[in-house]
C-alpha cells in the first residue's frame, strides 16, 4: 500500500466510524476471511465495523471465529439495508465491481457512505474514494495485512484476525502453490502463525470435511473428464441429473476443475456444470502459465477473474456449451501449445 493511500485511510479512520465490511456473492474463503480479519481488526480500533455478505458462505469457512454475526443479505434484507443506511463507510474486499455484490448492488449504489475497496482482481471500476488495488497480490486477505501494517498496527494482530487472514490466503493460493505465492507472502503467513494461526488445524477444518456424496460427485466428473491433448486441454462436465443423484449442494464442486489442470501437459482446464433453476451452465477456468482465462472468460463467457483462475457461464444447453467450446479452441491453438 502506497504511503499516498495510507495517509487517506489514516485521515478516514481518525475517528470513530461506523463501517460495513462487504465481500462479494457467493463468497469463497478470500472473502469470508477478509472481510472477518477486517471488521475484527477495525473494532479494534475502536470502530463500529459490521460485516455484509450478499449471501451465504460455505459450510466449510462456518468455524472462523465471528462468522456467525455476519450478515446476510438474502436472507436478513432488512437488517441489511439498515446496516448499510447507517454506515459511512465502507469497505468492498475481494471485488472490484458493484454488480458483484449480488441483490446489494442497488443498495450499495444509493447509499451515502464513502468506499474503500481492497481487491486483487484485475480492471477495477472507480466507486471508491480509495482503491487499493493489486493484482499481484495473492489474495485480499494478504492485502489486508499489508493494510493493518501500513497502518503501524501489526501488534493489533491476535489469534482471531490471523486465522482469518491465514484461512483466506491458504484457499486464494491452493495451498500456497499457485504462481501468485511470494516470498512475500510466506512471511505474512510466518507472522500469522507466530501470532496464533493455527496452520494444521485451519487446513484440517477447511479440507477435511468432505461429505461421501460428494466424494462419490467427484467420481463422476473424473469419469467425465475429456482430454483434447492437440490443445493441451481437459475438460469436465456435469449434469443436473449427475447432481441431484448425489445431493448436490454448493460448493460440492468446489476444486474439481483442478483435477483436469493436473494432468501432465495440460495448460487449460475447465468444468461445465448445468444449473436448470437458473437455467444456465455455469464454468470455472483454470490455467497454467501465460494462457489467460479471463480474456476468454470475458471474451464467450460473459465472466472474468485472474490470468490462471476465472468462471463463466452460458446460456445454451450442456452440449451445445460443449460443441460451441470446442468451435472456439481452434483460435486460441497457437497460445495454448507455444513450447514455452
Ligand atoms: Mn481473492
Amino acid at each position: 500500500m502506497n504511503t499516498e493511500i495510507t495517509e487517506q485511510v489514516k485521515k478516514l479512520l481518525a475517528s470513530p466510524q461506523k463501517i460495513v465490511v462487504v465481500g462479494h456473492k457467493n463468497p469463497d474463503g478470500d472473502a469470508i476471511g477478509s472481510c472477518l480479519g477486517l471488521s475484527f481488526f477495525l473494532n479494534r480500533l475502536g470502530h463500529k465495523a459490521d460485516v455484509i455478505m450478499p449471501n451465504d458462505f460455505p459450510e466449510f469457512l462456518k468455524w472462523l471465529p465471528g462468522c456467525d454475526d455476519i450478515i446476510i443479505h438474502d436472507k436478513d434484507t432488512d437488517k441489511s439495508i439498515e446496516t448499510i443506511n447507517n454506515a459511512n463507510l465502507i469497505f468492498t474486499l475481494d471485488f472490484n465491481a458493484l454488480n458483484r455484490a449480488g441483490n446489494m448492488e442497488q443498495f450499495l449504489e444509493d447509499c451515502d457512505a464513502k468506499f474503500v475497496m481492497i481487491d486483487h482482481h484485475q480492471e477495477p471500476d472507480d466507486y471508491a474514494i480509495i482503491t487499493y488495488s493489486d493484482v499481484s497480490m495473492s489474495s485480499t486477505c494478504e492485502m489486508v495485512y499489508h493494510f493493518i501494517d501500513a497502518m503501524d498496527e501489526l501488534g493489533a494482530l491476535c489469534l482471531e484476525v490471523s486465522t482469518h487472514l491465514y484461512t483466506g490466503i491458504m484457499t486464494d493460493t491452493g495451498s500456497f502453490r499457485f504462481p501468485s505465492t511470494t516470498a512475500k507472502t510466506h512471511r505474512v503467513i510466518a507472522h500469522l502463525i507466530e501470532v496464533g494461526a493455527n496452520n494444521s488445524q485451519i487446513h484440517e477444518n477447511i479440507y477435511d470435511v468432505n461429505s461421501p456424496d460428494r466424494m462419490k460427485l467427484l467420481g463422476v466428473a473424473l469419469n467425465n473428464l475429456n482430454i483434447m491433448p492437440e490443445y493441451n486441454t481437459a475438460y469436465i462436465t456435469l449434469s443436473q441429473k449427475e447432481l441431484d443423484k448425489h445431493n448436490f449442494k454448493k460448493g460440492d464442486t468446489e476444486g474439481f476443475v483442478n483435477y483436469a489442470l493436473s494432468i501432465k501437459g495440460v495448460k487449460f482446464a475447465i468444468i461445465f456444470i448445468e444449473n436448470k433453476q437458473d437455467n444456465i451452465i455455469k464454468m470455472s477456468l483454470r490455467s497454467k502459465g501465460d494462457f489467460s482465462v479471463n480474456t476468454l472468460a470475458r471474451e464467450h463467457y460473459n465472466g472474468g477473474g485472474h490470468t490462471n483462475a476465472a468462471g463463466g457461464r452460458s446460456t445454451l444447453s450442456l452440449s451445445k456449451t460443449i460443441s460451441e467450446f470446442i468451435s472456439i479452441l481452434p483460435k486460441y491453438k497457437n497460445d495454448l501449445t507455444d513450447a514455452s
